[in-house]
């Protein structure tokens, strides 16, 4: 096809936009839209397993809430966006994959003001994704604190997953520059907030603990399901405020994201986690975190 640049795939991508399914080069937004002008919006990420998107309902419950704290009103209803996520995996062929589903504030004028903007814009986008190395996923990652601290909560909450992601993004930077794949986030008053895109848990001996929301973590569909799984195992689940000095010294540690799913650590700003492999409870929760991805979902 003259003049499409080859895109690494054997087919053109059909991305939804504004209630249409249209061809990966026509899935156009204007330079006026505030979510491209001031990152003014919200997302999602979501996965499908096997023919199945894995906490539908969740996410788009999520997508809701973050739109409600901005004051965005999203232009369709939960059940249209729902089967709108379907589709657009059916569309594309994808049975394991990756949905990005944005909420723009839309086009409006160069000036803040969000009430300019009449039209928000949906995009849907089901592709896949790989955000850490497979090795990492046997052996475990290793990560450190980084300087950025996670914003105040009466700053932009961490709660809303909104598409200004500069506070993540600096922080990733400080991790990569220093050789890292991943960062600690401390919040404003010095606790363990969450990773730049995943939540964070600890395990010492019986008890399982990940930082409150308030520390400045995301209401994370997979921590969610994490604490599920470790209440199944027998574990004692709670939410404290966490230090490093109480991440140095857990039995195991691990992460959890749609994207990163459960990802062991074995190692944080040079102090050796447990034994230095991925802890016994930790394999426990990845194993079962698989059956559940494989077997439980909305059908696509
Ligand atoms: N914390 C933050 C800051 C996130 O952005 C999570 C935790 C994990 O939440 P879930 O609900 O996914 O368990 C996230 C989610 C990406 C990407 O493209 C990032 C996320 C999810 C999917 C993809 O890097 N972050």
């Amino acid at each position: 096809m003259a003049g499409r640049a080859y895109t690494g795939r054997y087919f053109y991508m059909k991305v939804f936009l504004n209630g249409e399914l249209v061809d990966q080069n026509d899935a156009k937004v204007s330079v006026f839209d505030h979510g491209l002008l001031y990152g003014d919006g919200v997302f999602e990420g979501i996965r499908a397993y096997n023919g199945r998107v894995f906490k539908l309902k969740e996410h788009i419950d999520r997508l809701f809430y973050s739109a409600k704290a901005i004051l965005l009103d999203i232009p369709m209803t939960a059940d249209e966006i729902s089967r709108a996520v379907v589709e657009t995996c059916q569309a594309n062929g994808i049975r394991d994959g990756y949905v990005r589903l944005v909420v723009t504030r839309g086009p409006g004028t160069l000036g803040l003001n969000p009430f300019k903007c009449k039209n928000p814009v949906v995009i849907i986008i089901a592709d896949k994704i790989q955000l850490y190395p497979e090795q990492m996923y046997r052996d475990g990652m290793d990560l450190i604190t980084v300087p950025t601290t996670r914003n105040h909560q009466n700053a932009i909450n961490p709660a809303i997953k909104s598409l200004n992601y500069l506070n993540n993004i600096l922080a990733k930077i400080e991790a990569v520059n220093a050789g890292y794949e991943e960062a600690i986030m401390l919040n404003p008053a010095g606790y363990v907030a969450e990773c730049t895109g995943d939540n964070l848990f600890i395990i010492k001996g019986q008890s399982m603990m990940t930082p409150p929301l308030e520390a400045g973590a995301l209401y994370g569909i997979t921590r969610q399901t994490a604490i599920d799984i470790a209440v199944e195992l027998g574990l004692t689940v709670t939410e404290p405020n966490l230090t490093r000095y109480d991440l140095y010294n857990a039995d195991e540690c691990f992460l959890t994201g749609t994207a990163a799913e459960v990802m062991p650590v074995v190692k944080i700003d040079g102090r050796t986690i447990g034994n230095g492999q991925p802890g016994p409870y930790t394999r426990r929760i990845v194993d079962r975190y698989s059956d559940l991805t494989s077997t439980t979902g909305e059908p696509l």
